[in-house]
């Protein structure tokens, strides 16, 4: 007998929280021959990165995944084997009991946010909450071993190695989306929220010897760009020059477009969990946006993925990175911290294949998750 998934996602803002709960029940579906219902409260997030959602229905199949709208007013289905509340979302009260009327209880888990933080070691799979004799676990993804890991499906690694080793792949896809930088170009991949730091950047990369290619998702950050440019209107499809940086936007694309984009950049600007996260398995030197949340908690966690990531660095090299990482999440002058991040590009460059190749030896989080209901039942 297949295992029964529930997921739950309520999309609070942004992204991030549909982007992981649709990889993560792909990823069950595709690979752990799990059967999956993703209930999503939103889904016109959703559609940005699957087009294919038809947000009409309450029901309907999306790769291997039984994705349901999940509606204000409840309507009673029996409880999966396993339920997970993605970034401690409420389930519904008439669900809970649904869960509690069970001959064998489900396991219930709480899937958190990333932190690099030492706390999640010691949290992951500890007891939360119980309803009726339903006990729900925290469970926390991370980096280090003792947490429940980061998402990454099989394989991944490896295909994002032969794409890389594949110029024409990389050059086709590109052009797929309209993009054709000058031979020998830097190609940066910008996603961010707003930010005051970003005309401090671009004006150095405008400034800077070396011809730079920027390409714009679709998104929050664009209204600094458009204002650093000093145009009436940013559109998909624009393309700007300024001294030797051209700055193109791109539509906001699938999931795996969005990989894709990743892999062919030289350095990738990213924001939020998901991106971060997919950005580390590009490969290339990056620069996390993390989510501002009160009274700067944030900062703890982005000094925390330094204090990991930055291991193994020469001191000038992890200097330059802390500068720039920390710079960019105070709205700071970019330009000198950029440039001395410059000195140490190759080394840069090197570690950020050796974090990857580190981190891939971890279990990933779908797998974790499998193991802990194999273990549990
Ligand atoms: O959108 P985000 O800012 O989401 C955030 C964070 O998850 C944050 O921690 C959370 O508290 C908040 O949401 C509610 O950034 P994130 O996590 O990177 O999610 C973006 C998703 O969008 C990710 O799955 C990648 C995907 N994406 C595409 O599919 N296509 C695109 O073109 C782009 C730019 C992104």
């Amino acid at each position: 007998m297949k295992v029964r998934w529930d997921i739950f996602c309520s999309v609070v803002d942004n992204f991030g929280d549909i982007g992981v709960t649709w990889r993560l029940a792909r990823q069950l579906a595709a690979e752990h021959a799990c059967t999956v219902r993703l209930w999503v409260d939103d889904l016109r997030a959703f559609e940005r990165m699957c087009p294919e959602v038809d947000v009409q229905v309450s029901q309907q199949w999306q790769e291997g995944v039984d994705v349901r709208h999940w509606p204000r007013d409840w309507v009673a289905t029996k409880s999966a084997d396993v339920v997970i509340a993605a970034f401690a979302c409420q389930l519904p009260h008439d669900y809970m009991e649904a869960m509690a009327q069970r001959k064998r209880p489900p396991l219930w888990m709480n899937l958190d946010y990333l932190s690099a933080e030492g706390w999640v070691v010691g949290c992951h799979g500890l007891p939360s909450v119980k309803f009726k004799g339903v006990q729900k676990y925290f469970f926390f993804p991370g980096f280090q071993p003792g947490t429940g890991g980061l998402l990454r499906e099989s394989g991944l690694i490896e295909r994002r190695q032969a794409f890389q080793l594949d110029p024409e792949a990389q050059q086709q896809f590109l052009q797929s989306l309209g993009v054709f930088p000058p031979a020998g170009a830097r190609l940066i991949s910008l996603f961010a929220y707003e930010n005051a730091g970003l005309a401090s950047w671009l004006d150095v990369l405008a400034a800077d010897r070396q011809v730079t290619h920027l390409l714009v998702p679709h998104g929050r950050i664009l209204g600094d760009v458009q204002r650093w440019l000093e145009v009436e209107v940013l559109a998909v499809g624009d393309v700007h020059q300024r001294g030797t940086l051209t700055v193109q936007v791109l539509p906001f694309v699938r999931q795996e477009q969005y990989d894709r984009l990743l892999w062919c950049c030289d350095f990738n600007a990213v924001r939020g969990e998901d991106s971060f996260v997919r950005a580390q398995w590009a490969g290339r030197p990056l620069l996390w946006h993390i989510y501002r949340q009160d009274e700067d908690i944030h900062l703890d966690k982005l000094d925390a993925f330094l204090g990991l990531y930055t291991e193994g660095l020469s001191p000038a090299a992890k200097a330059a990175l802390i500068a720039l990482w920390q710079a960019w999440n105070a709205d700071g002058d970019m330009a000198k911290s950029w440039t001395m991040l410059l000195e140490h590009w190759p080394e840069m460059t090197r570690h950020a294949e050796e974090w990857c190749l580190e981190q891939g030896l971890q279990a990933d989080l779908a797998t974790t998750l499998v193991q802990l209901y194999g273990n549990w039942i």
